[in-house]
């Protein structure tokens, strides 16, 4: 038997590594879908006592997974992450607002690389990378653009940063190339409509991107009804039965999607994945998958997403353990287009392809680090009074936090191999482990400190979609809109949020 094993062994390694020479430059086309503030608990194939996702079950069941992926822990710095092949510091990005969420100009996109390989490019739904013309989708790489402002439909914030006017998840105003169309529906299905629209128009022989990237379920829990009550009485709260409603209307849109594709006859020619772009929110009160943390912390609840990569006939399904991430992305998209990567874009990468590991599932892979941080500190600070609030490095057996760290770090180390959940602080015992992510921490910190760009970056009054919004169909702003975009009644408000309310109410 054991000859019989060994020899198969000897047979696996040159198919997998052959496996891998196919999937490089076979040009799918790639549905790529990422929702808002779903966490990794929000699907039932990860073991949600009460969530129904079939249709997202089916493309965990049908694809490769990987079970140690990680994204940001907030919106804009996955996005930007996933675009770029680096972390979202590098890219100017240390918050989700205040010109802050803004992909530096100077960045080179993963649309960009694709379309120069011959590729179609479009995104329908959140961008979040900056509302200025100058920041759209459009200029950033994608010939079609179905865009909400901000980094969420119908937010309004001081400066750049704002959706249209009066947009709520229903019937929103959408930015399409350039000019606003009064939609008509829910947010979530107007985002796959479109997009199931721009994909059966594609000639075949061209390969495609198609971005979709609804809104939901991010708050505020603006939902169909109908979806709210098929959890209405099988949760605690309307709340959470609004957000399981958010994400069954999902579901139901990505059942409608892989349909479609078969409909159209492109099935087998497509990769589709689907992320969601950090830790949970709404539904973490009733699963989590044991982990510690959500949204808006660097614990591997913050930032532990799905990755589900289905291609019928191309990729087996089976689970990747492998340590992997949002930077990983952009390389493994532009291997598999046939992409030239020039040098600007392989000195910005810094995650690696991911293509050995979807051909062969234990592949080899080596160690690596990689970094969470919250950012988001106060305007007007300095970004190194912050380097240790909040952020955290990891290998695959450890992770080492600074929650309440500043200058000074307040380092905390978890054995995640025996303790996934991070609940016992095993620092002491392992000084060397400690020191070596410490030092890779402070490198990964110089190199991106002088690539914080919109530090201090200067702010327009009002909010640019709006204004083209008025522009198109006449209008101004309120006189809510201008307490809203009101620099100092919003720094009031995060300095003291029960006043500013009171204020507000009077
Ligand atoms: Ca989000």
């Amino acid at each position: 038997m054991k000859s019989i094993a060994a020899s198969l062994l000897v047979l696996a390694l040159p198919l997998a590594a052959s496996a891998a020479a196919t999937l490089s430059g076979s040009r799918p086309n790639i549905i790529f879908i990422i929702t808002d503030d779903q966490g990794y608990g929000d699907i039932s194939a990860h073991g949600n006592p009460i969530l129904q996702t079939p249709h997202l079950d089916r493309l965990h069941r049908e694809g490769v997974r990987f079970t140690d992926f990680h994204v940001s822990p907030t919106c804009a710095p996955t996005r930007s992450a996933l675009l770029t092949g680096r972390h979202e510091f590098k890219n100017g990005i240390t918050h989700t607002i205040l010109e802050r969420e803004r992909l530096a100009p100077g960045a080179v996109t993963l649309a960009e690389v694709l379309r120069a390989a011959g590729y179609r490019t479009g995104i329908f739904g959140k961008w979040h990378l900056g509302d200025e013309p100058a920041y759209w989708p459009s200029r950033r790489g994608f010939d079609e653009m179905f865009i909400h402002g901000a980094g969420g439909i119908g937010q309004t914030y001081p400066g750049s940063c704002g959706d249209a006017p009066g947009n709520t998840y229903f019937d929103p105003a959408i930015l399409h190339n350039g000019k606003f169309v009064r939609t008509r529906g829910y947010c979530t299905d107007v985002f796959f409509a479109q997009a199931m629209q721009w994909i059966a128009g594609q000639k075949r022989g061209t390969p495609f991107l198609a971005w979709i990237s609804p809104n939901a379920p991010h708050a505020p829990l603006q939902v169909r009804p109908e979806d709210e009550a098929r959890y209405s009485g099988k949760v605690p709260d309307a709340n959470t039965a609004k957000y399981f409603g958010m994400v069954a209307n999902i579901d139901d849109n990505v059942g409608r999607l892989l349909a479609r594709l078969q409909e159209l006859g492109i099935d087998r020619d497509t990769l589709v994945v689907f992320m969601n772009d950090n830790g949970g929110t709404g539904g973490v009160r009733i699963f989590n998958a044991g982990m510690r943390g959500q949204k808006g912390s660097p614990w591997i609840g913050g930032t532990r997403a799905s990755s589900f990569w289905r291609w019928p006939g191309r990729l087996q399904p089976a689970d990747v353990p492998a340590l992997a991430g949002h930077i990983d992305f952009f390389p493994t998209l532009a291997e598999l287009a046939g992409a030239k990567l020039d040098d600007q874009a392989r000195r910005q990468v810094d995650g690696r392809s991911l293509v050995p590991l979807l051909a062969n599932p234990r592949a080899d892979w080596p160690d690596r680090t990689l970094v969470a941080h919250v950012g988001r500190w106060p305007v007007g600070t300095s970004p190194d009074e912050w380097k240790y609030r909040n952020g955290s490095i990891r290998n695959t057996r450890w992770q080492l936090v600074s929650i309440d760290g500043g200058r000074e770090p307040q380092w905390q180390l978890f054995d995640l191999k025996a303790d996934y959940a991070e609940t016992t602080n095993v620092a002491a015992a392992h000084p060397d482990v400690v020191a070596s992510l410490a030092r890779s921490y402070d490198a990964w910190w110089a190199a991106s400190r002088p690539l914080m760009v919109n530090e201090g970056a200067k702010a327009p009054k009002l909010n640019p979609m709006k204004e083209l919004y008025w522009q198109q169909f006449g209008g101004g702003p309120s006189q809510e809109d201008l307490d809203k975009m009101d620099p100092v009644k919003f720094a009031e408000g995060q300095r003291n949020p029960k006043k500013a309310a009171k204020k507000a109410a009077k």
